[in-house]
């Protein structure tokens, strides 16, 4: 029995893992067994007692329709979704048979996991998996479809310094939010944001779409995608040439200084606002806001990097409170990813590897065998877990030509039928975060929490913990860690090696206890974490990868063909696409007034957007919302939520962003069409 409490009445306390800033604390109701209410609790002080709609109803995931019950074999054509019920032994036998057989004949090369961010709890994922596909020697994965360039760049600039924690941005006086949509994908925040434009502190919002806070913001710079650089750029310009620059800080704490003043000698407002679309007056104004505030905060999100310029545009944005002289005081500074503030690393169960490494945003394009070495040692078996890779990963049809080869052999275990699950030709049922143990730990609140069942396993369902373990005792008896390994020993193992490291510690309610008291300062009491403590404007290993340069601009990539840029922001509905088994609507593309006037749509028209790679069919909005030039589809749809099962991402290019590979979703460039008007 894993479930704490399985008959009565009770609350359990435990916590939000999903791929999300806040990692809240939760108080679940269950009742004989079953969940009857999720909500937040005040455990953790930054979850403050309330959570996002999509966790309050996450029982409707738990028990839906669409769960996966029971390990499963194919039992038609690839895409089908037909399956027949097998045992759970069955399963894992025919597994670690085929596995073995691949390896032996081609390598362990020909096998490739994929996986990403279905948890971001240190249990379920790298941890016997990654133990099991490094012992095996299959394929590495490059985990670059979300974070890889921001991460790159605070890690090159400050060495992932801890950010300013949310409650201190009620102490700030200007706050820019950056390609973030907080009110969408990390909601505590925002109250904070509030406090602060109470007590009179200006908003300024830099986002293509007016999202709710841009609505509230003093300016939104409704930039066009992809020109952040350009724009922060010409910020640095006013800050060095027109003597806003913190001479002092910039001697003291950092290099690079010379080559970052030199990048952004080029860009006057004008030259920055004409690329950006953008009027360039509004551009001086923000520039001497956020010059003369203090303490002034920057948040920056995510939205920013999924384009070409990414990695060189985040490198500027982060570097504006070294050059403006930020630093210093609660409220003042940046807040990026804080996932590294905790010091710890998850591996426990590692084992080295040298094999071949697959850009996990051109997975399509290596199960197709489209790029070189992959036709000649094609991959043939693909182990799909924690990611639903047909819905969320670039160039959408060559990924399912790719999962439709029949010679490929593909596991996928998953909670839901997922697109991708339907292509599997063995399925294997996990748990939900409220059937297993895990660690969750923010990457914006600075929280770890133990995650602890609330009810027991619905079906067969099973912790990634101990499958993965299951699978390796099949392969490699000697190298698993033994033959009933359960998630709690893993708990007990990581968090011991956590206890000597002195990382963190687990307080009784389940919360460790937060790095920096949770209220970092940065430059009072959290530092760069570069080797020599010194802030790099730019990292030498950065502008190696991109041939020397750092802080050049790629221009758009439209086409007369293709003139609108497509974004595919995250909506309040779903997790990347976890939650989107809910829906049936079809979905509707933004698009501004003006575009839809030129191509004469309205709204609630069927409407086809299109380009060299795809084509989606689906509803037209039309609205203000976006901006010209700019049309919008959401993150993380389901093939059924359009008329022709093709998604954002059937549009989104696998090009790869200027630093560390990232993903380049919001590259794509299209046209709209209407298809009929009911
Ligand atoms: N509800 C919900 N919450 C989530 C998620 C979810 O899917 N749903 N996803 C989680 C994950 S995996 C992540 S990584 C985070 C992401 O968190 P965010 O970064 O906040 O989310 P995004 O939607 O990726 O992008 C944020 C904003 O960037 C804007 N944007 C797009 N292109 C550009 C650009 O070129 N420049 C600028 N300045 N802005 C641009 C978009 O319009 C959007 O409003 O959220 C997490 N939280
Ligand atoms: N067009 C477009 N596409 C995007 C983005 C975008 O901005 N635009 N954003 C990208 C971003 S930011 C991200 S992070 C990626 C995320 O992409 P994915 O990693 O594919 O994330 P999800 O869609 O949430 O899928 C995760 C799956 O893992 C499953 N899962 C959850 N917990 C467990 C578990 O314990 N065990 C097992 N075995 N499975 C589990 C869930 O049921 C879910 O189906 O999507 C990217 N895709
Ligand atoms: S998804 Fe985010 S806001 Fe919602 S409960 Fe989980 S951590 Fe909290
Ligand atoms: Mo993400």
């Amino acid at each position: 029995m894993r479930a704490p409490e399985t008959w009565g009445r009770s609350t359990v306390h435990t916590a939000c893992p999903l791929d999300c800033p806040d990692s809240c604390s939760l108080a679940v109701d269950v009742e004989q067994g079953r969940i009857v209410s999720i909500d937040g609790s005040r455990v953790a002080p930054s979850t403050n007692g309330f959570i996002c709609g999509k966790v309050r109803r996450f029982d409707r995931r738990v028990y839906s329709e669409d769960r996966l019950l029971y390990p499963a074999v194919r039992a038609g054509g690839k895409g089908e979704g037909s399956f027949r019920r097998v045992p759970w032994t069955e399963a894992l036998d025919l597994i670690a048979a085929r596995f073995t057989e691949i390896a032996r004949e081609h390598g362990g090369e020909a096998i490739l996991p994929v996986s990403y961010g279905g948890s971001n709890g240190w249990l379920s994922h790298e941890a016997t998996d990654r133990l099991l596909f490094r012992r095996i020697g299959a394929s590495e994965l490059a985990r670059t479809v979300c974070a890889a360039p921001t991460g790159a760049a605070a890690a090159g600039m400050y060495g992932k310094m801890a950010g300013v924690a949310y409650e201190d941005y009620q102490a700030a006086n200007l706050i820019v939010i950056w390609g973030c949509n907080p009110a969408v994908t990390g909601v505590h925040i925002v109250p904070h944001i509030k406090e602060a434009q109470k007590r009179g502190a200006k908003l300024v919002v830099i986002d293509p779409r007016m999202t709710l806070l841009a609505r509230q913001a003093d300016v939104h710079v409704a930039l066009r995608p992809g020109s952040d650089l350009p724009v922060a750029l010409a910020m640095h310009r006013h800050l060095f040439e027109e003597h806003g620059a913190d001479r002092a800080f910039l001697d003291a704490h950092a290099d690079g200084v010379d080559e970052l003043r030199a990048a952004a000698r080029a860009w006057t407002f004008e030259r920055a606002a004409d690329v950006a679309g953008i009027d360039a007056g509004m551009l001086r104004r923000v520039a001497e806001m956020y010059a003369a505030a203090s303490p002034a905060v920057i948040r920056c999100g995510w939205g920013l990097e999924r384009n070409r310029n990414g990695g060189n545009a985040v490198l500027a944005v982060l570097a504006l409170p070294a050059v403006a002289g930020k630093f210093g005081m609660p409220g003042g500074g940046y807040t990026m990813s804080n996932s590294a503030a905790f010091g710890a690393k998850p591996f426990v169960w590692d084992a080295p590897t040298s094999t071949r490494v697959v850009n996990m945003n051109r997975v399509g394009r290596a199960l197709t065998g489209a790029d070189p070495g992959f036709a000649e040692r094609p991959i043939r078996g693909l182990f799909v877990y924690n990611c639903n890779p047909l819905a969320t990963l670039p160039d959408q049809n060559r990924m399912r030509a790719g999962l439709g080869r029949e010679d490929l052999f593909t596991v996928v275990f998953e909670q839901v039928m997922t697109d991708t699950a339907r292509y599997a030709d063995v399925i294997l049922p996990a748990t939900t975060f409220l059937e297993h143990y895990d660690l969750a730990r923010g990457y914006g609140a600075y929280h770890m929490h133990l995650v602890q069942p609330v009810i027991e396993p619905v079906g067969e369902a099973r912790p990634n913990v101990e499958v993965f373990n299951d699978i390796l005792h099949r392969m490699q008896p000697g190298a698993s860690q033994g033959d009933t390994f359960e998630e709690t020993d893993a708990l007990l193992q990581l968090t011991t090696r956590m206890g000597e490291e002195r990382t963190v510690s687990m307080y009784a309610s389940g919360v460790a206890a937060p790095p920096f008291d949770g209220r970092p300062v940065q430059f009072v009491t959290a530092f760069p974490g570069t080797a020599d403590g010194r802030v790099h404007l730019h990292p030498a290993s950065l502008a190696a990868e991109t041939g020397g340069t750092l802080y050049e601009f790629r221009p758009d990539p439209a086409t007369s063909a293709f003139p609108l840029a497509l974004i595919s922001p995250a909506t309040e509905k779903t997790v990347s696409s976890t939650l989107g088994e809910l829906s049936t609507k079809i979905a509707a593309l933004l698009l501004h007034p003006d575009d839809a006037r030129a191509r004469g749509i309205q709204s609630r028209d069927s409407i086809k957007v299109f380009n060299e790679l795809g084509e989606v069919h689906c509803e037209a909005d039309v609205t203000p919302e976006t901006c010209a030039g700019t049309v919008i589809l959401p993150k993380g749809l389901w093939m059924r939520h359009t008329w022709n099962q093709q998604t954002a991402n059937a549009l989104a290019p696998d090009t790869l962003t200027d630093i560390a590979g990232g993903a380049c979703f919001n590259d794509a460039r299209v046209d709209v069409a209407l298809l009929a008007r009911h």
